[in-house]
């Protein structure tokens, strides 16, 4: 009996099909269906992967496969993977029968080892010490970090467990350092963000795609099949600082290749826009009729001609010229035609523009030149911002943020607060207000006034929050730390107390996709025994607490609760029920009783009031020359298609492992030859924050200033430990992409 679900991982969430191995499932029906329309990243693609199985029988009493059970992925199709997934997704089961999964709660002994204890026993004393850090420092003592990996149903619930059940405002999700600057820039320019508010399969017919910051071809594989019309027409145009394996794509005459120094996308969008509108490229009659601020934002690029932007970004001005000229000519050529009409403009942003401290202008940098195209909520184009996470857009909409409520609402909007706590049976005075924003609430781990007992649902900031050694040493200041999760990771580690929860295919929920779409994720083995799920967790703490209100443990039932407590908001979930999504109808929101829900967003108009779009001039935050202090490197950072996030999940799959294994650092060969360093040599990067050790992959694909990152290793491989907490002062999204440091060799690739 196969089941039909969504991938663990990114926000692409392709479709999949599990069996028990045994069983086997048809392995070639995906991948075939995927390597059409895919050249690159077809390399990426592999044979459905079979875990091995345990002894145990093929289905338990429940339908579904025993735990032990090896559970075969086969891709299936959907409109936006095509039956295509990556390796990750094709070995994303080898997870469920891990030998590292944690089936007891684990608690920390004066000797700093753990002991497995009982669930009661558990569960008393993580209640007992949210009372005891209330009782001796105040409500918001207690602080909760959720996720967007978490499902709706979690999401939703987390949010209210933090503010009814531990009555505190301090709750904030790692979707801060994911989606947090672009969602900003949504609503102040649209009054609504939704990542993609048009449908993926929109892309397809482009002519002209702007992909800013966005390494797509390792980020999300089965996206590029999106990318062949662009492809084909010449006008894949790829601004990254490397050439990764996206911009790779726009060689060999399928586009351009814009390398900017790191952290001036802000000023090379600029010098587009103004070319736009010196040479009369701008759509006059669409900004006239639906925008707003035109006259600030012309006065805001005056200063920002090609040749000067060519000094600050290192991007020739011929080449700012050329890239206006394509996004201008695709979307005249495009205008007046049907939507999905051939020939299209669309402007697309990723992490590589967003995590900055200046990244919600940069953002805003964006829209507003497809704003000056005409591009958002046309027939012929748009802008969209690639969400990450899993449930990376859910995650942003149910009330896991400081400043919000679910249906994103805001918690500081009195007839928000109303409609929520009436569902949630409160009044509205027993809601507390906003907390603080995921780097704050880090930084205040264990000091006065700040965080004393903290609750970690589904994040690894030990590896993955700016600033690493700092937010280990707040972690190491609470008084007490509970970390829910199914392996220990490094966060976990720290823990005083550690509760083992369910993975993706042993529950029930929602995902929400990249593009707004709200799908069914289902579960096809039985957790192991031990294992508890997260709704169940904050029911028992709940009751312990003397919520006022009740939690269920039932993923339908928190569904339909959502639902309501959206009602109204601009993440309308209330058509929807799990029925109508198992059905599998197309669910984009906002999706009103009544309604069938929206594919596209803003065709008629937009989200505020006038339903104007908003220009909004921005300006860079630092001085541009003060990025490149003399004698060091801009460090950017970002990630490998084989590992995920902090990689507690992707290092524990052999395959993925082996593939990458540990820190590489990317570095131009000048560079290298200037600092006597060769291919495979270990090196030392370092700056004031920490240093951390990798093997020199020196390579031509980056910038000679640059070197690269990831972030998916720990300890002494972690680059976070380089990252500065520094934060956008709109979003609250910390720099994670440029840090200067130093490198130096440590051992030669000879003497190893
Ligand atoms: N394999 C894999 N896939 C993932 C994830 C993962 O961890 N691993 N995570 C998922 C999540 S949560 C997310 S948010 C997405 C992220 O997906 P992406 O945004 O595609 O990923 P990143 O690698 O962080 O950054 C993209 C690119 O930005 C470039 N960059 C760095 N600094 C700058 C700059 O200043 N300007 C410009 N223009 N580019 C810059 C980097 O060189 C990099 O190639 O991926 C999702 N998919
Ligand atoms: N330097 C640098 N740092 C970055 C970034 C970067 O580009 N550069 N990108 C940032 C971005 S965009 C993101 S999204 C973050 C992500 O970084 P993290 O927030 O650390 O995300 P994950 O590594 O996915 O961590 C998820 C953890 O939760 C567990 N988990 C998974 N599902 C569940 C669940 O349903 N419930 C519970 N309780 N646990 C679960 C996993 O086992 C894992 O330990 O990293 C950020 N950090
Ligand atoms: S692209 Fe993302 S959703 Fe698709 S298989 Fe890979 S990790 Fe999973
Ligand atoms: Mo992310």
């Amino acid at each position: 009996m196969a089941t039909a679900t969504h991938c663990p991982y990114c926000a692409l969430q392709c479709a999949m099909r599990l069996a028990p191995a045994a069983e086997g499932v048809s392995m070639n029906d995906g991948g075939a269906a995927a390597s059409k329309g895919m050249s690159g990243p077809v390399a990426a693609q592999g044979p459905a992967l079979t875990v091995a199985a345990g002894a145990g029988p093929a289905e338990a009493a429940t339908g579904l496969a025993a735990p032990g059970t090896g559970l075969a992925v086969a891709g299936r199709d959907f409109p936006t993977n095509r039956g295509g997934l990556c390796r990750k997704g094709w070995s994303s089961s080898a997870l469920l029968n891990s030998p590292e999964r944690l089936t007891a709660p684990l608690l920390r002994g004066d000797d700093g080892s753990f002991r497995p204890i009982g669930w009661d026993e558990a569960l008393d004393l993580a209640a007992g010490a949210v009372r005891s850090a209330q009782a001796m420092h105040g409500q918001d003592a207690v602080g909760v970090f959720g996720s967007g990996g978490l499902t709706n149903e979690k999401a939703y619930q987390l949010g209210k467990f933090a503010r009814l059940a531990l009555r505190t405002s301090r709750i904030d999700y790692n979707g801060r350092f994911c989606m947090s600057s672009a969602a900003a820039a949504g609503n102040r320019a649209f009054g609504l963000d939704r990542g993609l508010p048009f449908p993926l399969q929109d892309l397809d017919d482009a002519g002209t795609i702007l992909l800013l910051g966005s390494n797509v071809a390792d980020t999300m594989p089965p996206f590029v099949q999106h990318l062949k019309g662009a492809r084909d027409a010449g006008g894949l145009i790829v601004v990254d600082p490397r050439r990764s394996a996206t911009a790779a794509l726009a060689g060999a005459g399928a586009g351009l290749h814009l390398a900017p120094t790191p952290g001036t996308d802000m000023v090379l969008l600029m010098g587009i826009a103004h070319v736009v509108l010196q040479e009369g490229l701008a759509d006059t009659d669409y900004i006239a009729r639906r925008t707003a601020g035109f006259e600030e934002l012309r006065r805001s690029l005056n200063r920002w001609w090609p040749a000067r932007v060519q000094e600050v970004t290192g991007v020739p001005a011929a080449l700012i010229r050329e890239t206006a000229h394509r996004l201008a000519g695709g979307a005249r050529r495009a205008s007046g035609q049907p939507v999905n009409g051939t020939g299209g403009t669309y402007i697309l942003t990723g992490r590589g523009v967003e995590q900055h401290v200046d990244g919600a202008d940069t953002a805003t940098a964006a829209i507003n030149l497809a704003l000056l195209l005409g591009l958002p909520g046309s027939a012929h184009g748009g802008y969209g911002t690639l969400t990450g996470q899993g449930n990376g857009q859910g995650g942003r909409e149910h009330g896991q943020k400081a400043d919000q409520l679910p249906g994103y609402r805001k918690i500081t909007d009195p007839a928000a607060r109303e409609h929520v706590a009436a569902v949630w049976g409160v009044r509205p005075e027993d809601l507390p207000g906003p907390g603080v924003p995921a780097v704050e609430m880090l930084m205040s781990l264990g000091r006065p006034g700040g965080v004393r007992c903290l609750f970690v649902h589904g994040s690894n900031v030990a590896v993955s929050a700016p600033d690493a050694n700092e937010v280990i040493a707040g972690l190491r200041r609470l008084d007490f730390l509970v970390v829910a999760d199914f392996f220990m990771s490094e966060t976990a580690a720290e823990a005083d107390l550690v509760l083992p929860v369910l993975q993706w295919a042993e529950e029930e929920g929602t995902m929400t996709n990249l593009e707004g779409r709200v799908l069914r994720r289902r579960a096809a083995i039985d957790p192991p025994a031990g294992a508890r799920s997260e709704l169940w967790i904050m029911s028992e703490l709940a009751r312990r607490l003397e919520a006022p209100t009740n939690f269920s443990t039932d993923p339908e039932t928190v569904f339909d609760e959502l639902a309501r407590a959206s009602a109204g908001g601009p993440a309308d979930y209330s058509g929807l029920g799990y029925p109508l999504l198992d059905s599998g109808a197309e669910a984009y929101w906002p999706y009103p009783a009544g309604s069938t829900g929206t594919r596209r967003l803003f065709m008629d108009s937009f989200a505020h009031a006038d339903g104007r779009a908003r220009l909004i001039a921005v300006a860079p935050a630092v001085p541009t020359d003060e990025l490149h202090r003399p004698g060091e490197l801009t460090l950017v950072t970002g990630r490998l298609l084989e590992h995920y996030q902090s990689g507690t999940q992707t290092r524990r799959v052999a395959e993925l492992s082996a593939a990458q294994p540990g820190l590489a650092l990317q570095i131009h060969p000048v560079t290298a030859h200037r600092l006597g360093i060769e291919a495979g040599d270990r090196v030392t990067i370092g700056n004031g924050r920490g240093t951390v050790t990798g093997v020199a992959e020196v390579t031509q694909d980056i910038r000679p200033d640059t070197v690269f990152l990831p972030f998916h290793f720990p300890g002494g491989q972690s680059a976070n430990r380089l990252t500065p907490a520094a934060t956008d002062p709109v979003s609250g999204m910390p720099e994670f992409k440029t840090s200067s440091v130093t490198v130096s060799v440590l051992e030669k690739a000879g003497a190893l």
